[in-house]
């Protein structure tokens, strides 16, 4: 059987930092005077941060300087910190660690395609930092998903083609640059969210005992 690479993404699909994402940016929003939902929020989920702050500006009619933008881009990123400085191995989304575990233990290869500035260090946190042979995050790329860069850099370092490479997703953005890729995409959420995603899951828990295998053997 052809080996597979397996590409994650961080927030929402390792660890359910898409939370502190949302408050962080409508804290952020609220003091512009911009009032920001959670339909919007679903919007910026694998979105950079500049994209991100450009978009609640464009929702909100808002105009800033420069110099200002700068300085609520770091601000939302302290408001984030401070929100996961206390992530741990116990913030692991369900069934990720030992699915992990199961891909190291069939020596297939791990990648993570984060659009994430803070993915290094939130690894860490996690205890899972060693599992990855490639991590490729916001700080390697200059196309934002659903550019299908982030993916196509880490399937490329673990020396795998793009039609060998499975990617796992939360977002709308990251499902559209998993498919652009010509990679099988797996989404984790709500099926009517990631209907473009090749399957979809609520969680790791809920996929099927000997799922690695099945991936193995599909095809795009
Ligand atoms: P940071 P992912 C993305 O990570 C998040 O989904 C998105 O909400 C966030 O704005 C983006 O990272 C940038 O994150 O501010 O930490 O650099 O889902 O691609 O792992
Ligand atoms: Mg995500």
């Amino acid at each position: 059987m052809v080996k597979k690479a397996f590409i994650f993404d961080l927030d929402g699909v390792i660890v359910d930092t898409a939370k502190f994402h949302f408050i962080a940016w409508q804290r952020l929003a609220a003091s512009l005077d911009i009032n920001f939902t959670e339909e919007e929020n679903e919007q910026l989920k694998g979105v950079s941060r500049v994209n991100s702050l450009k978009k609640i500006l464009e929702w909100g009619k808002k105009e800033i300087s420069p110099e200002v933008f700068q300085q609520k881009m770091d601000q939302k990123n302290e408001e984030y910190l401070d929100l996961i400085k206390s992530l741990s191995t116990k913030d692991i989304m369900p069934g990720v660690h030992d699915f992990l575990l199961n891909l190291k233990k069939q020596e297939l290869p791990i990648a993570l395609g984060s659009a994430s500035k803070n993915a290094r260090p939130i690894l860490q946190k996690l205890g899972i930092l060693d599992l990855f042979e490639v991590i490729v995050d916001g700080t390697d790329v200059t196309k934002a998903k659903p550019d299908p860069e982030v993916f196509l850099s880490a399937c490329q370092q673990l020396n795998y083609t793009a039609q060998d490479s499975i990617v796992f997703e939360d977002s709308v953005a990251g499902v559209q640059a998993a498919n652009t890729a010509g990679m099988i995409s797996i989404g984790l959420g709500e099926e009517n969210i990631l209907h473009e995603a090749d399957e979809v899951f609520t969680h790791f828990t809920d996929m099927p005992q000997d799922y690695i295998n099945t991936l193995l053997s599909q095809k795009k």
